[in-house]
């Protein structure tokens, strides 16, 4: 899906500020027309979660109503004009001047309306219902009845399936943008590399005749290519002689612009980076451009106080400034897809990014199973349509820690990783596992990717004991799967200024102490292509027993992002030792 852009052809606004808010907790504001206009409400910044901005709203799930006056971009005559949602967590009906205009489900992914027939030149008024209830049928799962054997249900308030905030609302860019009559409509961008040759293959869908001019600008080359249109779809494969490849350290990114012409004349254009690089699995290995590459980083969150699952551009920077200092060349986007803008800073600074889809938490009961698959493959189809042209992306994870326990979950990924597949047979895919060897879905997945708390959760206080039962139990995956491998998770809570010696559970000193015996250990296993420790920084969970201060404290920085001992500790590993290893 194209991110909003501004051109001769096109127009964007982006309606980010402040917004009016109004909670419906008797769920009447349909049968009350507040789609025609919610009425009293009061001030809320979008993007942002509502959850930690008004008093009293925190642990509130919807419904809420959202109300702004749009002024729509000034476009051509016989121009669409489109309402574009960057992510609204988790279900969203749209009005404007009182007249639907749609409704989508699921956080994280952008979904956009036409309202050409809806707008009117001057104000307008777009009215939006939230929806972020937790329920068992929907992805990620909430409200589950606990159940030892398909969901740790029950015991955190609100009783989410998955260890991170709830929190809800417009958490992401909304623009209003038009687009000319003959509009290009999607653009996938595959790059190969030959010799030291690029190939670029440019493939653009649009209606209608005509031809497509693909061209490539950077590094001193200009390379341009153009193909007819036959049945919606133009293929250009532009060469690229002495390419730049991108990789971490050297992430070069070459300008595509993409016209659509008609009788010779542009109609319509859009232009996005593209870096030149292949990965692929072979054997035990990960390759980048033909060479092994280890993953070196974090599981992270989008989070932060006050503005909840939106991260303030600022603390992206921050984030990515950490990234850097500590020596990481990698993340997951766990739980969740991030920011298009997260991805297209990663693209611009080298990092490798393993995509990750909403399912989190998933269970495999018979009861509300064909919903979750449903919205499973929907959310799937969303991710790789949105992040498929980024070059950092470099594998796509269809869940997190799924409870698989049951027969039907084998053939549920299944199925999910053919459709991955099919929709982008470039990139590996995986399964973030917390069964290991008894993932029975590992046989269907390109690499395994497992999450282990080995001298945390069990063998807790002793490091050793939990290092020695990881050894064996890596091979022991291995042997099974015979796939290269990633330790997706592992750490341990540290409160932040808690010292302790020797180490003790929620000491600084416990938290590096246990990470770095799993760094050592992991270098030894050559099946090992990546360690990514959990987390990145201390973030924001539901209320439990296990999460003091409704957090989770294993950060190797704080929520507001200064460094505990742990990334002292692995900067001196990961800056110091410059290898191939994770
Ligand atoms: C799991 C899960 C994470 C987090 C972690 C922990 O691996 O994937 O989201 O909950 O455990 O901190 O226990």
């Amino acid at each position: 899906m194209l991110y909003p852009q501004e051109n001769r052809f096109r127009t964007a606004r982006d309606l980010s500020g402040y917004w009016s808010l109004r909670l419906d907790p008797k769920d009447e504001g349909v049968r009350r027309a507040f789609f025609r206009g919610i009425g009293a409400g009061t001030p809320i910044a979008v993007p942002a979660s509502y959850n930690d901005q008004l008093e009293g709203a925190r642990d509130y799930l919807g419904p809420v109503w959202y109300e702004t006056e749009l002024t729509p971009p000034r476009g051509k005559d016989g121009d669409s004009v489109f309402l574009r949602f960057g992510s609204v967590n988790y279900l969203a009906e749209v009005w404007l001047n009182g007249k639907r205009a749609g409704k989508h489900e699921g956080g994280h992914l952008p979904f956009e309306l036409e309202i050409t027939k809806l707008v009117v030149q001057g104000k307008n008024r777009l009215v939006v219902r939230v929806d972020g209830a937790l329920a068992p049928d929907r992805v990620p799962p909430g409200n589950v009845p606990a159940d030892p054997k398909d969901a740790f249900g029950g015991q955190a308030f609100p009783p989410a399936s998955f260890d991170f905030f709830p929190y809800a609302g417009i958490q992401r860019e909304v623009h209003c943008y038009t687009t000319p009559r003959g509009r290009l409509d999607d653009v996938t961008v595959v790059t190969r590399i030959r010799g030291k040759t690029g190939i670029v293959e440019v493939t653009a869908s649009t209606a209608g005749q005509g031809s497509v001019r693909a061209t490539l600008e950077g590094f001193g080359r200009r390379i341009s290519g153009a193909a007819s249109l036959a049945r919606g779809k133009a293929r250009i494969v532009l060469e690229v002689p002495s390419a730049k490849l991108w990789a971490p350290g050297s992430p070069h990114l070459y300008t595509l612009a993409v016209e659509r012409l008609r009788d010779g004349a542009p109609e319509d254009e859009v232009s996005l980076a593209v870096g030149i690089r292949t990965i692929e699995v072979r054997g035990d290995r990960l390759l980048l451009n033909g060479r092994p590459i280890a993953l070196r980083g974090f599981g992270r969150h989008e989070d932060f106080p006050i503005t909840g699952r939106t991260l303030p551009p600022a603390v992206v920077v921050r984030d990515f400034e950490n990234l850097r200092w500590i020596g990481a060349n990698s993340f997951r986007t766990t739980h969740y897809p991030y920011s298009e803008s997260m991805l297209d800073l990663a693209d611009r600074l080298g990092f490798l990014v393993i995509a990750e889809t909403p399912a989190v938490g998933l269970f495999f009961k018979p009861e509300g199973l064909d919903k979750r698959r449903a919205l499973c493959r929907a959310f799937t189809q969303e991710l790789i349509q949105r992040d498929k042209n980024h070059p950092s992306v470099v594998m796509w994870s269809l869940a997190n820690e799924p409870h698989s326990h049951r027969p039907a979950a084998a053939g549920f990924f299944r199925e999910l990783a053919k459709l991955a597949k099919k929709l982008d047979p470039t990139r590996p895919v995986t399964l973030v596992s917390y069964l290991g060897a008894g993932e029975a879905a590992f046989d269907a997945m390109d690499v395994v990717c497992v999450n282990r708390y080995f001298g945390w959760y069990t063998e807790s206080g002793e490091i050793e004991r939990g290092v020695a039962k990881l050894d064996g139990e890596l091979d022991r995956i291995h042997r099974r799967f015979k796939k290269p491998l990633i330790l997706s998770e592992f750490g341990a809570d540290a409160i932040a200024g808690c010292h302790a010696d020797p180490p003790e559970m929620f000491s600084e000193e416990y938290q590096a102490e246990l990470i770095e015996r799993y760094l050592a250990l992991l270098e030894k296993k050559s099946y090992v292509v990546g360690a990514h420790v959990w987390n990145l920084c201390d973030f924001k969970t539901a209320q439990g027993v296990m999460r003091p201060g409704g957090i989770n404290h294993k950060g190797v920085f704080t929520r507001d992002r200064r460094p505990k001992l742990a990334a002292h500790r692995i900067r001196a590993r990961w800056r110091g030792a410059r290898r191939a290893g994770p």
